[in-house]
């Protein structure tokens, strides 16, 4: 998956590795985490100082992160003050869709990389005035894998899975669904015509990556199916505003695959 970015070292490959070769590539990876770790707890301090609520939207390509955007953000309308951060590889899109919603969006087009990381999320935050804001969704790259490994210096991660994946994609990609305090099952209103999508097998899915996180079903065309999500958003905005210290569940191992960068 991961050729258009150069990330061609996965667990295995490094056991290939000669053994010096081996050690400078995991130095090489630990530097890199260092360092988007250092940016990524900048990030925070800014959106802590503010009071902003940081979201990490992740899914794969086309399981409806920008829809469920559009749709929360016509439900929250008057209630919280959002903006959000574009993460795609081209193109202006879906910042486009969401200004068309009167919402402030900072495309961040990522080129070839598969993932944002907290130096693209920094620049972006630089671009929006966060004291207009509540909440703040960054709706990261679609991927299953390594955006779980980046710490953008956001708050919470919340997976979109949706109905027309297969009920078994937490166990096939475990590295995202390990990290998610959330996940949404998406397209919900096609269940009806799919017969083999069990929103319990997904869930027991999440639950033998040893993941207590909710599971909720939406659909991002029933204004209704939303109720349960926006409970879940008022929770967290509560918490943030409470001083609970938010941090999202990182999974270094799926940046072992860009060693090289
Ligand atoms: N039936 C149905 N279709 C949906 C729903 N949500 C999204 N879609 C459709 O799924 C397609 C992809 O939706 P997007 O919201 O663009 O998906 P995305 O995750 O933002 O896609 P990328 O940014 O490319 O990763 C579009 O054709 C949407 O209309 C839903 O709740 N129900
Ligand atoms: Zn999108
Ligand atoms: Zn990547
Ligand atoms: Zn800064």
């Amino acid at each position: 998956m991961c050729g258009t970015c150069g990330c061609s070292t996965t667990p295995d490959s490094l056991e290939r590795l000669p053994k010096e070769e081996a050690t400078e590539t995991v130095s090489v990876l630990s530097n890199l985490l260092s360092k988007n770790n250092h940016a990524a707890a900048h990030n925070r301090e800014h959106l802590d100082r503010a009071g902003v609520l940081c979201i990490n939207l992740m899914s794969s390509p086309g399981a409806g992160k920008t829809a469920l955007l559009e749709a929360t953000i016509d439900a929250l309308a008057g209630r919280y003050r959002i903006g959000v951060i574009e993460g795609d590889l081209e193109t202006e899109n879906d910042a486009e869709r969401i200004r068309a919603k009167g919402v402030p969006a900072v495309q961040i087009s990522t080129g070839t990389a598969c993932h944002l990381d907290a130096h693209m999320v920094h620049r972006a935050l630089h671009d929006l005035t966060l004291g207009d804001l509540d909440i703040l969704f960054i709706e990261n790259v679609g991927n299953l894998v390594c955006p779980a490994s980046f710490d953008l210096g956001h708050h919470l991660n919340v997976t979109l899975l949706s109905t027309t994946e297969g009920d078994d994609k937490p166990a096939k990609y475990p590295v995202m669904f390990r990290s998610t305090d959330l996940m949404l099952l998406t397209k919900g209103d096609l269940l009806a015509v799919l017969d083999d999508f069990q929103p319990e097998r997904a869930e027991a899915a999440l639950r033998n990556l040893a993941n207590a996180a909710p599971c909720l079903t939406v659909s991002s065309r029933d204004a209704d199916s939303l109720a349960p999500w926006l409970n879940w958003l008022d929770a967290r905005v509560a918490d943030l505003k409470q001083g609970a210290p938010l941090n999202p569940v990182m999974q270094p191992d799926g940046a072992l695959m860009h060693a090289a960068e």
